[in-house]
């Protein structure tokens, strides 16, 4: 048995040790809703399968990077920044792209996903300068992520990806509602993360919080959260097509 558990990476996780035991849960999770995603993908209206393969995707890759992170603590009993950040800098820019896949029925335009995935990408690498880089910096750095994090949150609120989604109506506005609200909360489960893991003023806050934790709650909240939002307007603009 245990040569088994070593043979396919299993490390035995200690009954404390709560960053180890969320890596683990992740990576089951990421992993069974990818299999969901991907088997349910051509139940639906051909317009819809991308969108569903996205999301699979998104949870495909989380679950191989959280393979490699739950590994490296356990290895390391350090974060796996460097993984973290290659994990999110392919994982969020899909993100962007799924609110460009659904608004597409309103005639959203590239430029839009571009826009999204330029400021997630500004969001992530300032990021993990503060994270890896300049922790002496990190909350300049954060300061200059959070900003880029806020202007994503203003265009899908109240720039041009709003006003699509009320062109598009019915089930596309209320899935682009229900992905706004993630990530305005969802998201903002990150910064608390940050500020529990690198120094700064706010130490006094954050500073007794895993930051590993936090990052792993959050990436299961927003990444199959998100999912099954696009997963659910699928159904439900099938539904309503298949009725008329
Ligand atoms: C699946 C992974 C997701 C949705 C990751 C999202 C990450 C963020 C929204 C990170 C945001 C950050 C800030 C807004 C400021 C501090 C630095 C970051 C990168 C943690």
């Amino acid at each position: 048995m245990n040569s088994l558990l070593t043979f396919i990476k299993i490390a035995p996780i200690a009954t404390d040790d709560y960053v180890g035991f969320t890596f683990f849960v992740g990576c089951m999770a990421m992993m069974a809703a990818s299999v969901f995603f991907f088997f349910s993908m051509n139940n639906y209206d051909r317009k819809w399968r991308t969108s569903i393969l996205v999301s699979g995707l998104i949870t495909f890759i989380a679950a191989v990077h959280y393979w490699y992170m739950r590994d490296y603590w356990y290895s390391n009993g350090s974060s796996p920044t460097f993984f973290r950040y290659v994990d999110w800098i392919l994982t969020v820019p899909l993100m962007c792209v799924e609110f460009y896949l659904i608004l597409k029925v309103a005639g959203a335009k590239k430029s839009l996903m571009w826009k999204l995935i330029g400021l997630s990408v500004v969001m992530l690498v300032t990021g993990y300068f503060g994270e890896a880089v300049y922790r002496d910096q990190a909350w300049l750095w954060g300061l200059i992520s959070g900003i880029a994090y806020f202007v994503i949150v203003y265009e899908i609120w109240l720039g041009s990806a709003k006003k699509l989604a009320e062109q598009a109506g019915g089930a596309v506005l209320s899935a682009h509602k229900t992905l706004c609200w993630f990530v305005l909360v969802g998201w903002a489960i990150y910064p608390i993360g940050y500020m529990a893991g690198t120094p700064g003023w706010y130490d006094s806050i954050f500073g007794g919080l895993a930051m590993d934790v936090i990052y792993n709650i959050g990436d299961a909240i927003n990444k199959i959260g998100f999912g099954l939002v696009v997963f659910n307007l699928a159904v439900n603009a099938s539904e309503k097509a298949a009725t008329h």
